[in-house]
């Protein structure tokens, strides 16, 4: 039996997108292979999470209050919506995360997400998103830690790149700590048999 999986997209959201207030240089580039990659997971009805940085308006994240980056990502403001064209479902989980004055970087930080995993029987996560250098990266290393297979979706996730060469160590610390490093399109494994369909007791719908 293949393993059971589930899609995570980090931080897709239009702060880090061309034009947001923390735009990751390429970032809406993302959005094409993450939408194939969504489709997949959901018509196989494999689970789907979306991460969103889910800042307060004042939080010690922000260099106006002694962290690092601009204000990007507040609560309900439209920089902290999901890009618009990313495909959206109410199948889609959504795992807020960033709400303290910590600086979390990954989906696992403070928040359910391994849990919810564990829940689905889920053994395998596939991870895109933004940035590379920073919640995806930390995202891959927790899952490692938390005991899953992790897959990180190269083409799928781009840099912030603070400084320079940082997306390309992002991505040799992801290898290095366990992670495959594929393309979206490896994704699109066997087709769901009818054999497959049957043990999971699902033959009966056709
Ligand atoms: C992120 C910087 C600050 C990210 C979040 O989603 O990668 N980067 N907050
Ligand atoms: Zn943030």
């Amino acid at each position: 039996m293949k393993n059971k999986r589930a899609l995570i997209v980090v931080d897709v959201q239009n702060d880090f997108c061309p034009g947001g207030s923390l735009a990751v240089p390429s970032g809406d580039e993302v959005v094409a292979p993450l939408n194939e990659l969504i489709e997949e997971f959901l018509e196989r009805g494999e689970p789907v999470f979306k991460t969103r940085d889910w800042h307060p308006a004042r939080t010690k994240h922000f260099n106006d209050f002694g962290g690092t980056w601009p204000v990007h990502c507040v609560q309900n403001t439209k920089g902290a919506e999901f890009h618009p064209s990313l495909i959206d479902s109410k199948h889609i989980r959504i795992v807020s995360k960033g709400l303290g004055d910590e600086d979390s970087y990954s989906g696992f930080d403070r928040t359910d997400l391994a849990l919810q995993l564990r829940r689905l029987g889920v053994e395998e996560v596939w991870v895109g998103g933004l940035a590379t250098d920073y919640c995806v990266k930390n995202t891959v290393l927790d899952a490692l830690k938390e005991g899953f297979k992790v897959k990180a979706i190269a083409d799928a996730t781009r840099p912030v790149e603070v400084n320079p060469g940082d997306g390309a160590r992002a991505i040799e610390e992801m290898r290095t700590a366990g992670a495959e490093i594929v393309n979206h399109k490896s994704a699109n494994g066997d087709p769901v048999s009818w054999a497959s369909a049957f043990d999971r007791g699902e033959a009966g719908r056709w």
